[in-house]
């Protein structure tokens, strides 16, 4: 297996040499977030951290636990530039997310942060074995969201062409596709999945399409979806996590071993957190993952709570990176379904529905409807039969249909309602995919 790297001594630091570097970079971004007297030093002063005194006397990388959370909600009401530890003049960029209520959250960056980001997301195509003789279409949306943009500068940095489509327009992606002969794609899982269907569809000739590898995430995907996405474009698919917060995508990523995603961790230090009591899990225990800058520019943020379920390994990759892996990502607490007690998450459903024995006879797609009964939450799964199975009638699809329930019952332990569609009816998604549609009335 050939292995790349984009900065190979950094990517294989000693353990011992990284956590002197975290320890050095944490005290750095306290320093600056004092320097900046704003809203995070506030929150610093408030939990202990009185003075520059106190951030020298930081000597090992465990007292984080002592300092404070960083939640959306700060970021929402430090909006628009609150947060930054760098005066407004001094940034080149802004990006944005949805936040909590209707005002969204901005990330900003500098011309350091914008270098730093595009140097991390070449890391991320060399451990996918991706290189500048490459060609790379871009889907993901480029704008305010972070996706776009992100690969883009990564791909320059790298020195790869990059074809910058954005998402949608799926006739010119195809087109496009065939004639400047993209060898890599990047966008999210589920519209990978809706561009190959496509291509089966309206590709006459496959060997026009030249795809060999795909970066995927912005959402949660598992590895059924994987292997169904690879086996219908014929591609190596990789996944990459991220968020805006923090940088945007190339904050976790797969080397080609894909068992699990490699958190650059010269840049970003990890922690597992039990989201109900805030308690520090140790390394092989799932929780929530809070993230740490340790390079940010513009905008470093303290123990930032993202939500997102994952565990993290320490046990060494055969790649040679020596940062900590972190598992495919579960779901977000905020997309946790709990019925009867039982908490369920998206990915596991899916994980069922996107079986090979099922995809035989359902489209990779679905939704799943919450709705109350009798006072009770309950869980309808919308699925989208193929043509030929909804049109060999309702045995055939009922039998389908009790079939996926059971093995769902048997894996997440709730019993869950299927309510086949008929072909194309369930939406597809070009950016991120909605997966829930909460329709509980709220008591
Ligand atoms: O989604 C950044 C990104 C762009 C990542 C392109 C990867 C590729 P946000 O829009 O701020 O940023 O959303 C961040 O998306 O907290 C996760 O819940 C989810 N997410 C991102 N990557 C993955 C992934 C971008 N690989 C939120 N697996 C995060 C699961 C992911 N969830």
């Amino acid at each position: 297996m050939q292995i790349r790297y984009f900065e190979k001594k950094q990517e294989t630091i000693a353990v011992s040499d990284l956590k002197t570097l975290q320890l050095n970079r944490l005290k750095k971004t306290l320093g600056q977030i004092f320097a900046a007297e704003g809203f995070l030093k506030n929150k610093l002063v408030k939990s202990g951290l009185k003075s520059i005194k106190d951030i020298e006397k930081i000597d090992s990388l465990d007292e984080i636990k002592n300092l404070p959370f960083t939640s959306k909600i700060d970021l929402v009401s430090a909006y628009p530039f609150g947060i930054f530890s760098r005066p407004v003049k001094n940034l080149i960029r802004i990006h944005a997310s949805s936040g909590t209520t209707g005002k969204p959250i901005i990330a900003g960056y500098t011309k350091t942060d914008i270098k730093i980001w595009s140097g991390l997301m070449a890391r991320v195509f060399c451990a996918a074995g991706i290189s500048k003789n490459d060609i790379g279409q871009n889907a993901y949306g480029y704008g305010l969201f972070t996706g776009g943009l992100g690969f883009h500068y990564g791909a320059e940095e790298l020195g790869m062409m990059i074809i910058p489509m954005s998402t949608g327009f799926t006739e010119r992606q195809l087109t496009m596709m065939q004639d400047i002969g993209a060898t890599v794609l990047f966008c999210t899982p589920s519209y990978a999945l809706f561009l190959s269907e496509e291509i089966n569809k309206n590709v006459k000739d496959r060997s026009k399409i030249k795809l060999k590898k795909g970066i995927f995430g912005a959402e949660p995907w598992s590895d059924e979806l994987r292997k169904k996405i690879e086996s219908s474009l014929n591609i190596d698919a990789y996944d990459i996590y991220g968020l805006s917060e923090i940088i945007g995508p190339g904050v976790a990523f797969e080397c080609v071993y894909k068992d699990g995603l490699h958190i650059n961790e010269d840049n970003f230090l990890p922690e597992i957190i039990n989201p109900k009591t805030n308690e520090v899990l140790k390394d092989g225990e799932t929780g929530e993952l809070v993230i740490t800058s340790l390079n940010r520019d513009a905008m470093p943020l303290i123990r930032f709570r993202t939500k997102d379920i994952t565990k993290l390994t320490r046990v060494k990759c055969q790649c040679g990176r020596t940062f900590v892996r972190m598992d495919k990502i579960k779901g977000r607490t905020d997309d946790m379904i709990i019925l009867k007690g039982v908490n369920v998450f998206p990915s596991q459903i899916e994980s069922v529905l996107f079986r090979p024995e099922y995809l035989e006879y359902i489209e990779p797609v679905y939704l799943i409807e919450l709705y109350t009964e009798n006072l009770l939450d309950k869980m309808n799964i919308i699925i989208e039969p193929k043509a030929e199975i909804f049109n060999a009638g309702e045995s055939r699809v009922n039998s389908i249909a009790n079939e996926i329930s059971h093995k769902i019952y048997e894996l997440v332990g709730v019993r869950a309602k299927i309510t086949p569609v008929p072909p194309g009816t369930v939406e597809r998604s070009q950016g991120k995919a909605k997966r829930i549609n909460d329709i509980r009335k709220k008591i």
